[in-house]
């Protein structure tokens, strides 16, 4: 631990954020008094967010998790006894060998996402020991499956141009990114980029920090980009704004491409996306005219049912103008591709007793827990709040309150998902432990060494999962290893991009910058099963998907009138933040936003506490009239906790367990409501 008086160390922010900053924090007397960005570090630049800013409020906070307990109350009451960690992993152990015993390890379920994006804690000593225990797997889809999928099948790897470039970029679409709240440094480069000329276009479902930010503000209905994207190519093809020399060389199946943009000329794609004619027009030249152009393609598109067709629709656009490999032109989807490390040494499936042990979607929690075959009757949590981020919360909290169910939680709080938890582990924050950083977005790998001690009786996931190993009598020569080793064993992969990338380097530096020696991964190499950028693709066709993009609405039944989006908030990550006061009083009260138009039509006034519910719940929040969506329209911002709040403002309530197109995403944003004043 580097801890002296009075000093500033570095540090990561840990958090499920592209940006994955660099952190200066100051030490007095070995506490945190401060937190900065880094200023010596090439993407933070030293500007960080406020809620990290006042990380250290978290850290210290006084319903910080000190010691394991154990439930005396009845499931969803919250009421603990304090027990020691050796009579938890005595429960915990012996849980597991009897579920084991009685109806195989499949009846036991690991839940977890990134609420800490280390390596070792998100996806290392964890998913090794689950596999080790033969436990069903978990397909984490909730975040960006769908796009994933779809811009795999066009064009091979998650993998973008490197955001540094971007201040090169004349003409940008940020496409359903709140990039102003959610990307803060590609908000920084492309500040850059306009003060160089460039011009940045917001095309959202919702005027929002970022369309305020941005040059122009494109309204569309939710769910209908791939209409978009296919009447730009309509205009483009149209326009001759193509570049065929790029596309001869490079793209597979632009006839095909040909035909399809056709069915979409501008007052087709018009009616379905409520943009005007002319806008779409204008869009579509300005884009295919202006080089280099880059796309920041966000997440807000991939929560709907079409969602995946709706990214890889986006992603054929920078191939018909021939944007790769020109700086500062292309997209950015995700960047995993390059930071990709050895999964392979660090998760060691090949300890699995069965490979073919089931799988269960996350996104389908509520319905796993109340009717899979064989039963899931171990669950542990860690790294992730289901209760309130999962969808269909009320059959997730219906799944959780089964008397037969055994669940473990590891947390930094008590979290709405523990009030149902049978023993409650005291999880580190990342500041007491050490770890490895990759982001999704930029291209810096991040060591992580400790500034504090762990807190109370607090163990990070890693040395939770290390001990409970042990506890199982599992091999010490897998088990009973350092965060150093497994740090190393981590970067041992033989890519260009880590070539010549050492640990003793990262543990100098704090970073090392992933190797890319050109613009992007294409169009020099292009992993698609062609070779090619596959505006056609055969992968899709076989699994029965349309292998050219095609607009296909949203599934949602047409019961309820308005369309409602669920979005993250500005002052949390997820659900993340959402028991601290500071941050909850810069977000004021949970709202709805509605048209001026449907507000009137419906005799609602801006402030009217509303009731907002379909079949699977409901949910409670003032609205905020404004024309800040089209009219059929509904956004709420913020995935807000049960407990500690007043009313029932769980959005999730009202969201779906139903798959997205491809990749098994979730579908939160494709959402039918009914809202109604609410009368006391
Ligand atoms: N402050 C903050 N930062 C975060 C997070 C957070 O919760 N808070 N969460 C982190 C995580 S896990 C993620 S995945 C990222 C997500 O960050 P983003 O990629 O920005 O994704 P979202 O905020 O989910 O949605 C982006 C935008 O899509 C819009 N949208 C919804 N439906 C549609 C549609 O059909 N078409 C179009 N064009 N737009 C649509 C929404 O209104 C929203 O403004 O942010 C990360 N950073
Ligand atoms: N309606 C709707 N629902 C959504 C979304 C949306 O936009 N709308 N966004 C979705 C998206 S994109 C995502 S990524 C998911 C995110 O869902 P989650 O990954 O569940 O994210 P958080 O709500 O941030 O919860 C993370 C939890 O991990 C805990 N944690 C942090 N560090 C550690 C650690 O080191 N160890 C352990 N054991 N725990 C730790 C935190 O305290 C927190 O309770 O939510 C999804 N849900
Ligand atoms: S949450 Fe994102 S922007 Fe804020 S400090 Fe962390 S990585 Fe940076
Ligand atoms: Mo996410």
């Amino acid at each position: 631990m580097k801890t002296t008086d009075n000093t500033i160390v570095r540090s990561v922010c840990p958090f499920d954020c592209p940006d994955t900053c660099s952190l200066h924090v100051t030490m007095e007397k070995g506490v945190i008094a401060s937190i900065d960005g880094n200023p010596d570090h090439p993407v933070t630049q030293g500007a960080i967010c406020n809620k990290v800013r006042h990380l250290k409020e978290r850290v210290y906070h006084s319903d910080r998790l000190m010691h394991p307990m154990r439930r005396v109350g009845p499931k969803g009451t919250l009421e603990f006894e304090r027990i020691s960690w050796e009579e938890a992993y005595g429960e915990i152990v012996h849980r597991l060998k009897s579920a084991i015993a009685d109806k195989g390890a499949e009846t036991i379920l690991p839940y977890s996402f990134y609420g800490n994006m280390g390596i070792l804690n998100a996806e290392g000593m964890d998913r090794r020991f689950f596999h080790r225990l033969g436990a069903s797997q978990l397909d984490r889809t909730i975040c960006n499956a769908a796009g994933s999928a779809g811009y795999k099948y066009t064009m091979g790897a998650a993998a973008g141009i490197d955001p540094e470039d971007t201040v090169h970029s004349k003409y940008v679409l940020v496409w359903g990114c709140n990039l102003v709240s959610t990307n803060m440094h590609q908000v920084m480069y492309l500040n850059e980029a306009r003060k160089r000329g460039a011009k940045i276009i917001h095309i959202d479902v919702h005027r929002n920090r970022t369309s305020v930010w941005a040059d122009e503000f494109i309204p569309i209905l939710p769910g209908t980009d791939t209409a978009l994207a296919l009447g730009i190519m309509h205009v483009l093809i149209r326009e001759k704004l193509t570049n065929e020399e790029f596309i001869e060389k490079y793209a597979k199946g632009y006839e095909e491409l040909v035909t399809q943009a056709k069915l979409y000329p501008p007052y087709r794609v018009s009616r379905i996306t409520g943009i005007p004619e002319e806008v779409i027009v204008k869009l579509a030249c300005d884009y295919g005219n202006a080089s280099p152009s880059f796309i920041r393609i966000g997440n807000g598109l991939q929560h709907h049912d079409n969602g995946g067709m709706a990214i890889r629709a986006i992603t054929c656009l920078p191939a018909l103008t021939g944007q790769w490999g020109i700086l500062g032109g292309g997209a950015i989807k995700g960047n995993s591709h390059y930071s990709a490390l050895n999964s392979f040494k660090l998760e060691r499936p090949d300890l699995m007793p069965d490979r073919n042990v089931r799988t269960i979607n996350m996104n389908r929690l509520g319905e796993a827990l109340l009717a899979a075959e064989p039963s899931v009757d171990f669950l542990f949590v860690y790294n992730s709040n289901p209760a309130v981020v999962a969808p269909d919360q009320n059959q997730v909290r219906q799944g959780l309150m089964r008397e037969d169910l055994f669940s473990v939680v590891h947390d930094l709080f008590l979290t709405d998902t523990c009030m149902y938890a049978d023993i409650v582990l005291p999880a580190t924050s990342h500041f007491e432990n050490p770890d490895l950083y990759a982001s999704y977005w930029h291209l810096y790998l991040q060591l992580h060494e400790p500034i504090i001690a762990p807190m109370g009786e607090c163990k990070s996931n890693f040395t939770l999962f290390k001990e409970l190993g042990l506890h199982m009598g599992f091999e010490p020569d897998t088990f009973d290893i350092t965060e150093e080793q497994m740090i190393r064993q981590a970067l041992d992969r033989n890519t260009p991009y880590l070539a010549g990338l050492t640990y003793e380097e990262l543990q100098r530096e704090g970073w090392a910058k992933m190797k890319l020696d050109r613009p992007s991964l294409f169009p020099d190499r292009i992993p698609t099963p062609s070779g090619k950028i596959e505006l056609y693709s055969e992968a899709m066709e076989r699994v029965g998907l349309p292998p050219v993009p095609e607009y296909v609405p949203i599934k949602e039944p047409e019961d309820y009138p308005f369309l409602l989006v669920t979005g993250p908030n500005h002052s949390f990550i997820n659900s993340t933040f959402g028991n601290q006061d500071r941050l909850k009083k810069l977000e004021k009260q949970p709202t709805v936003d509605m048209n001026a138009k449907d507000a009137a039509a419906r005799g609602l006034q801006h402030g009217d506490p509303v009731r907002i519910w379909n079949d699977r719940g409901e949910c409670r929040l003032a609205v905020k009239v404004a024309n800040n969506v089209l009219p059929g329209v509904l956004v709420t911002q913020g995935l807000w906790w049960e407990h500690g709040n007043d009313g029932v403002q769980a959005v999730n309530s009202l969201t779906s367990q139903r798959l997205s197109d491809m990749g098994g995403g979730a579908t939160f944003f494709s959402t039918r409501v009914e809202i109604e004043k609410i009368k006391y």
